[in-house]
């Protein structure tokens, strides 16, 4: 039976997050109570966390939110991990007739949508402070250190923020490095936690979806980058896993390229000497969170392309019978075996990649400098990249060069005028551009490589053709025009149909 006023925080929801978050706060000292809506999952697990795992005594399974409620020290601080949607609310309610109070605090942990986020604090205000927190790390980052991403009340904050330090992943102070040397029960001592406070309402949980939009196009990139040697230069799996291992070891050094090469050198269980990720079928499933991300694009009008191009590529993927069909039917150019010498050809395709995300990267703190103006919040660029160094999907040595980008300029407009990373591409953009005409020139789909591409090549354009654009506009629609000879604000408007085209000025902004 727990104890009553006992227990430092309380966590509903015990699938794989939960239970490992719980026990991540318990190697840290916390008192955990939990609770399942299925209660037997709880019991299971408590069963099994018994005899292996350390802090499993700080861990107090509970059958009942009443339960549950009373066993927390106040304010009560409650973690809610349950499918993002309708169950949040469901539980809040839950709690709130389970005892829960207005100076308590309910932190949705799921991948909730950022505005379901604000929505919800103001909804429950009056009876509890509703806070939200991203987290990345998947499974191993919630038990050992994950990325937390807390937005909400701040003072709130003031009463999470050590448990948040300590269930976060740390990073070492000079190198900016994740400090990975964890065991269960012996969490990591020292470091920079990778959390920090993001701002009101729906920030945590709005700075985790642009996470996971990276993660989209990060992750993209990568199989582009797999797809294009291995066609090109017709290397096994194998081959290209040391070529990726190769890769981690320079400014590409991160998780997602160190687990890409583990992958790739995997043999398959049942054809012992070939490989599994030849016969992982080619149809890419999404949660929504990338596409949040590419809708919110839209909405703020913010050209975030290749993000959005890496939710097409998946929503591609996915319709893998009506492909097989249509490369019966429509013809391309055979791939022609790259002539050139092969580690030219790696290195330029590194490169690739490498200009690439810097451009994703761009347009992702681009939609964040949009939302903060959106929702009045006053985001830290160069903190954010530092908080994803450790713990998270996307953790990469490449983070430290953007902290260290807006530490040098906190009002940078786009990542690609910072002097590093306008260097590196400047390096980097002729043999991107030989691989993005590779591709073409051999019909292999790069639709990331190739929008990062003409992200770029748009975003450096003083003079793109809009210009016609307008003028076709202005003559179906009469939707006006400004003119290149006259102030901005000027809109014109031509009569195409009247004989002589007569230009009129529509509107003049106010004095
Ligand atoms: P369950 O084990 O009872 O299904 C991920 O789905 C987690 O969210 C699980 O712990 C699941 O509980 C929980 N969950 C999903 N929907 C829920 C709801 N409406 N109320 C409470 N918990 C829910």
């Amino acid at each position: 039976m727990a104890q009553q006023n006992a227990a430092d925080i309380g966590l509903i929801g015990l699938a794989v997050m939960g239970q490992n978050l719980a026990l991540n706060a318990a190697d840290h000292g916390y008192s955990v109570a939990v609770f399942n809506r299925t209660t037997s999952v709880t019991d299971e697990w408590i069963e099994k966390i018994k005899t292996h795992e350390p802090s499993a005594s700080r861990i107090i399974p509970t059958h009942d939110l009443r339960q549950l409620v009373a066993s927390l020290k106040r304010p009560r601080k409650v973690i809610i991990l349950v499918k993002a949607g309708a169950a949040v609310d469901a539980v809040v309610k839950q709690l709130l007739e389970a005892g829960i109070e207005k100076d308590d605090i309910v932190v949705d942990c799921g991948n909730s949508l950022w505005t379901d986020t604000i929505r919800r604090e103001k909804e429950y205000a009056s009876r509890c402070k509703f806070f939200g927190s991203g987290v990345s790390g998947g499974e191993v980052g919630a038990r050992f250190g994950a990325s937390m991403m807390p937005g909400g009340d701040p003072a709130s904050w003031k009463h999470l923020q050590s448990i948040w330090e300590a269930v976060a992943a740390k990073v070492d102070v000079k190198t900016g490095k994740p400090l990975e040397d964890y065991a269960p029960g012996k969490p990591v001592q020292g470091g920079v936690p990778c959390t920090t406070y993001l701002g009101p309402d729906g920030a945590g949980h709005y700075v985790k979806m642009i996470h996971n939009g990276i993660e989209y196009i990060d992750m993209q990139l990568i199989c582009e980058a797999y797809t294009l040697l291995g066609n090109l230069l017709g290397l096994k799996a194998d081959e290209l896993a040391k070529v990726f291992a190769h890769w981690n070891e320079g400014d590409l050094d991160s998780y997602l390229i160190q687990i890409t090469a583990d992958i790739l050198q995997q043999h398959d269980p049942k054809h012992k000497n070939e490989f599994l990720v030849d016969y992982v079928l080619d149809a890419a499933g999404q949660k929504g969170t990338g596409k949040w991300t590419g809708v919110n694009a839209l909405d703020m009008g913010i050209p975030a392309n290749s993000i959005a191009e890496a939710v097409f590529a998946r929503c591609l993927s996915a319709l893998k019978d009506e492909r097989v069909q249509a490369s019966k039917q429509l013809k391309g150019p055979q791939t022609q075996t790259y002539s050139g010498n092969r580690d030219e050809l790696i290195n330029a395709v590194r490169q690739a990649l490498y200009c690439s995300k810097i451009c994703a990267y761009a347009q992702g703190f681009q939609l964040m400098r949009e939302a903060q103006n959106e929702y009045k919040w006053k985001l830290n660029f160069a903190q954010i990249a530092a908080i994803w160094r450790g713990g998270c999907i996307i953790r990469a040595r490449f983070l430290q060069k953007i902290t260290d980008a807006y530490t040098r300029d906190s009002e940078l407009v786009n990542l690609l005028l910072d002097p590093y990373f306008n260097e590196q591409i400047s390096k980097g953009q002729a043999a991107w551009r030989q691989v993005v005409s590779l591709a073409a020139v051999n019909g292999i789909a790069a639709p990331a490589f190739m929008s990062a591409l003409a992200y770029y090549d748009g975003y450096r354009s003083a003079r793109l053709p809009a210009n016609l654009l307008q003028a076709q506009r202005d003559y179906f629609g009469a939707h006006t025009y400004e003119r290149t000879d006259e102030p901005r604000g000027h809109f014109f408007h031509m009569d195409w149909p009247e004989a002589g085209r007569p230009q009129v000025l529509v509107t003049k902004p106010a004095k």
